[in-house]
């Protein structure tokens, strides 16, 4: 027995005792949870990809499996009524194999309507969590999506299990491989695209089986935050690489950031100097600390970065309190990672749901928990040259603490975003992404 099938025994038992105490406190005898239901491009024959839900994911490592649903009482082994379909068309989902199908009653259908047999009866002591489905459109009677219980669910979601982590290590170690290649591809003139298609090809998967779309830039790129237009022209000079990049693993995902500079010069430094305050940031985490502390103290960090490197003659507090290091720094330090690339809860004041938003001069922070003992979130500073943020300093309040001439010869860098996937221990932090790297 591999340690993932004993790790998976441990985590489905103590998700299920929570679960079902979750159950008994709502008045609840029966969860209904869909795994989904492919959608159709509009008057097309043609499916988008599919991605089963978290819901169902968070019991099962099954992500691509569809019109399948598990049903979960207060007792016995939770039912899979598993969908394979007699399809010459299409490749059906394979038998069930693995570590997971000895926890599950496993009823296959090879008729959707079939899952109906296995149903719990239409009454208000069932919650069906999850998109309905035309099947669950039926029960009426059914508590849809319960907030009071999915609120508890998500709160519970950002303590992960030895499991969680385990799948989430492997995550790390397959995207590690992969940004390696990825940078050997830059470092040897390739465009975007060509870089994109290497680093999917490392993983092993396809590229909708990413956890999200790759980010892959060059030069300028690298300050467009979400960019994913893949250009498949080299550029004529590649000056600096950003990926942003993962892979999923049992459902689990990974979400790493490297930046890269062709050759020792200023940025290059830049990005020594990013990763230094990386580590720093990761290293001052107290357990138990408010995330929103830790996004606070990166501000003043990358302040002071900017103001050594005389790109802001701001002292770093006045940069953070002024909102001038926003327009370098402009997004969140990070957020939860699990089941979602952003995980479920992450702006949660308590088990009940009630929201603790970011303050107003932050608003794009994703996190604003605590971080406790085997919590998993991302940590991920950013620093850019970005003009749409910049340019209304140049006329502004500010603009003679800017160092403008600086700033436009590091404009066709783009900008810097380093980011780890961590989990908080007992006795320190685990970085998943670090021991990753560190194992190639
Ligand atoms: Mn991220």
């Amino acid at each position: 027995m591999s340690s993932i099938d004993q790790l998976y025994g441990a985590h489905l038992s103590d998700l299920l005792a929570r679960h079902r105490q979750l159950m008994q406190e709502n008045d609840l005898d029966y969860l209904l949870i869909p795994s989904g239901a492919p959608l159709k491009i509009y008057l097309d024959d043609m499916y988008y990809p599919f991605k089963s839900s978290f819901l169902f994911r968070t019991y099962l490592p099954l992500t691509e499996v569809a019109d399948s649903y598990l049903i979960i009482g207060l007792t016995g082994k939770p039912v899979l009524v598993y969908y394979q379909p007699v399809d010459f068309w299409h490749t059906p989902p394979s038998d069930p194999s693995g570590y997971w199908p000895e926890h599950f009653d496993i009823q296959v259908i090879t008729e959707f309507e079939q899952a109906l047999r296995y149903f719990p009866e239409n009454s208000d002591r069932v919650a069906v969590l999850g998109e309905a489905t035309r099947l669950t459109s039926r029960l009426n009677k059914t508590k849809q999506n319960p907030s009071e219980l999915l609120n508890a669910i998500y709160w519970q979601r950002a303590y992960k299990s030895d499991y969680e982590i385990e799948c989430m290590q492997q995550a790390n170690d397959k995207a590690a491989y992969a940004h390696r290649v990825a940078e050997l591809a830059f470092r040897d003139g390739k465009s975007e695209q060509q870089i994109h298609l290497a680093y999917v090809e490392a993983t092993g998967m396809l590229e909708h089986q990413m956890p999200y779309g790759n980010i892959i830039a060059l030069n300028q790129n690298c300050a467009i935050l979400h960019y994913m237009e893949c250009e498949a022209k080299v550029p004529e000079l590649s000056r600096s690489f950003l990926i942003d990049a993962g892979v999923t693993v049992n459902g689990y995902h990974s979400d790493i950031t490297r930046t890269y500079s062709a050759e020792k010069n200023e940025f290059s430094e830049l990005i020594d100097a990013m990763e230094q305050m990386q580590l720093n940031c990761m290293d001052s985490i107290i357990n138990g600390q408010e995330y929103l502390d830790l996004h606070i103290n990166a501000h003043l960090q990358i302040s002071e970065i900017l103001n050594r490197f005389d790109i802001l003659s701001l002292q770093p507090q006045e940069a953070v309190e002024s909102g001038i290091s926003g327009a370098f720094f402009p997004h969140g330090l990070g957020h939860l990672i699990g089941l979602q690339v952003h995980d479920v809860g992450g702006q949660f004041a308590d088990a009940s749901g009630k929201s603790n938003p970011p303050p107003s001069a932050h608003p794009f922070l994703r996190s604003t928990r605590k971080m406790e003992t085997n919590m998993a979130f991302t940590i991920e500073p950013g620093l850019y040259f970005i003009d749409a943020l910049l340019s209304k300093h140049r006329d502004g309040k500010y603009k003679q603490a800017f160092n403008w001439a600086k700033i436009d010869a590091l404009m066709p860098f783009g900008g810097i975003r380093i980011e780890d996937d961590i989990v908080i221990k007992k006795d320190g932090i685990k970085n998943m992404t670090r021991e990753a790297f560190a194992k190639l």
